[in-house]
């Protein structure tokens, strides 16, 4: 029946590891040629791979483990997709049900502890419900606002044969995801934006989801009303769009977060409010009216308060508004906008040719910006997973995407570890081709993982499951020795205190070392593992690149070859990510390289 649900569900790449209570259903897989499974090495891989290819595809996502310890590491694999509102199924074997809660061997309570993290979990007890649990979970897993879906199978159950067919429909009581909002709420927001002076649209991942991103140029286009993003949003609206303003929230651009204090009215459209984007709520968007769209009525209001607050799916919602807004926006409004963007250009370049800056010398170590900006020019198409920390931010400032689904991040987790597996779940989907992907199929898209030197030793053994699996993705460790971002923090907020952050520190290193570390090799001898020579053990191309111009061999290399690479790139290590708004600051109160803005 797991199989059936499959080939029904039109599933046709499957990420699992096995283990004693789930050999039935790999034993029913091995019978199953079309369906593609992934072995990965971790289970918490398994869950990002296919989150990662749920984000690529707009599919559902399935991975498959066993009991007990195979279900406890999917935890933070299924809390990473339930932030994020990922459509995930996830079957977990269970022990048999006669064993249940005698502490058998490798028995976790599964429902218990994913119940938090999961949009919902089955235990399935009786054969006969196993059907219909499945068709649910794969509905509730991609309706509504999406979300990770557990289905927990007793392993005497997985063995029992009934010949049972799975069911055409799916009817899930007091389960009922909103669909079109009542007109009078989408015509009061049509008067708000009519009667605005300074309207700003702040779209997020729900944007992303609903696929509502073609409308939305269409409404850009007929009113010319400037547009702010979540991290999740990136790709809704294209980097060069004219009205693009960018990312706003704590290392979002001077420009955004400028027209977000300056605006009369903030439409956000299937975002949340969260406190990295808002900043302190008190000088959150202090001037505006805000709309707000969501298809969850729980998202509304919860982190502060909404003038207009709207439930409904977002693709409906924009179908209704766009024949109600008539009127272009002021032209007051515009030249403001283009006031904050000049603005933004000539306060960045009175710090040109500071350290770290725009400037990659052909010696020195290159730029995050130096390295992101050859990603754009020479794979200007790619899928880019990220992980966390500086480099998930300097990729979300610096690359360049045209549409929705190529910008895969841990937003709402914030986790590490999820950038290489999540980038080769999508590179998978690449490979199949993906006859059902939501008009984004485009065979062969190379995936770009942008790593930390941290981050990517979360997962790092995924390296196996790339190469049994030829999927070619490029992995860039943007290499500082640090956990960065965290360093970033002790630097600005604890007075250079490195506490438990330095990769390359050994034991005897001077503990004080972070105050005048700014080349540890002269302090103490350096450790960092050689990224490029665990590639190449695992059977991967490995590059090491120091400068700009060998990062652009190495990536042209791999992008030659065809095969899985990792590039490691020594940027210099005390890079920060500017602007920042500090812990518990407004918005407006930016500084840039230590400078306000
Ligand atoms: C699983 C997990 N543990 C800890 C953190 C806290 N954290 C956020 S960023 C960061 C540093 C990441 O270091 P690295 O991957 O090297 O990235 P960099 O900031 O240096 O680019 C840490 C430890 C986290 N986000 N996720
Ligand atoms: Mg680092």
């Amino acid at each position: 029946m797991i199989v059936e649900a499959l080939h029904r569900e039109k599933v046709d790449t499957v990420f699992g590891y096995p283990g004693g209570a789930v050999i039935p259903i790999f034993n029913a897989l091995y019978d199953a040629p079309d369906i593609r499974l992934v072995l990965v090495r971790h289970e918490q891989a398994a869950v990002h791979a296919a989150d990662g290819y749920a984000r690529a595809t707009g599919r559902v996502g399935v991975c498959i483990v066993t009991s007990g310890p195979g279900a406890t590491n999917t935890i933070t694999g299924l809390a990473t997709a339930r932030f994020d509102s990922v459509p995930l199924v996830c079957v977990t074997g269970q022990v048999s049900r006669a064993m249940i809660g005698a502490d058998a061997f490798q028995e976790a309570d599964t429902i218990g502890i994913t119940q938090p993290v999961t949009k919902h979990n089955y235990l399935v007890m009786k054969r006969a419900s196993l059907g219909t649990m499945l068709r649910q979970s794969f509905h509730i897993a991609a309706s509504g606002r999406p979300g990770p879906v557990v289905i927990d199978v007793p392993k005497d159950l997985q063995l029992e044969t009934l010949d049972d067919e799975y069911p055409e429909t799916v009817e899930i009581r007091g389960y009922q995801p909103a669909g079109r909002a009542p007109l009078e709420q989408v015509e009061a927001l049509a008067a708000a934006i009519s009667e605005a002076r300074r309207p700003l649209f702040f779209v997020g991942g729900g944007m992303v989801i609903a696929d509502a991103a073609e409308a939305f140029d269409g409404i850009l286009a007929a009113t010319g009303i400037p547009v702010v993003s979540s991290l999740m949003g990136i790709g809704v609206v294209g980097s060069s769009h004219p009205l693009n303003l960018g990312m706003i929230g704590m290392h979002g651009s001077i420009e955004a977060n400028k027209a977000l204090t300056a605006c009369d009215l903030l439409v956000g459209l299937g975002v949340r409010f969260d406190d990295r984007a808002t900043g302190n709520t008190a000088r959150f968007a202090p001037e505006a009216k805000i709309a707000h769209v969501d298809i969850d009525p729980t998202s509304i209001g919860r982190s502060l308060r909404v003038d207009i607050p709207i439930v409904g799916e977002l693709g409906l919602v924009l179908e209704e508004l766009a024949p109600l807004l008539r009127s272009r926006v002021a032209p007051e409004w515009i030249a403001a906008i283009e006031g904050f963007r000049g603005f933004a250009r000539g306060f960045e370049s009175r710090f040109e040719g500071a350290v770290g800056s725009l400037g990659d010398s052909a010696a020195g170590p290159p730029s995050p910006k130096g390295i992101l900006s050859l990603v754009n020019e020479l794979l200007p198409e790619a899928i880019v997973a990220t992980e966390v920390g500086q480099n998930q931010m300097w990729a979300a400032q610096y690359l360049a995407f045209d549409r929705p689904r190529r910008w895969l991040t841990s937003g709402g987790l914030g986790t590490m570890g999820y950038g290489f597996p999540a980038g080769m779940g999508a590179q998978a989907a690449q490979a199949q081709g993906d006859a059902h992907a939501k008009g984004y199929a485009l065979p062969g898209r190379r995936v770009v993982v942008i790593a930390g030197d941290g981050s990517f030793q979360m997962n790092i053994q995924e390296l196996a499951t790339c190469v049994q699996e030829s999927l070619p993705l490029i992995v860039i460790v943007l290499n500082n020795g640090y956990l960065g971002m965290v360093r970033q923090w002790q630097e600005l907020f604890f007075e250079r205190r490195y506490s438990a952050v330095c990769l390359q520190s050994r034991r005897g290193c001077d503990r004080n070392c972070g105050r005048e570390c700014a080349a540890p090799a002269a302090a103490c001898p350096p450790y960092s593992p050689d990224f490029a020579a665990i590639a190449r053990a695992y059977g991967a191309l490995g590059y090491s690149a120091a400068t700009l111009g060998e990062f652009r061999d190495a990536f042209t290399a791999a992008i030659g070859a065809g095969r899985p690479a990792v590039i490691d790139c020594a940027i210099g290590r005390e890079e920060n990510v500017w602007p920042i708004v500090a812990p518990g600051k407004g918005n407006d109160e930016m500084m840039y390289k230590g400078v306000p803005v």
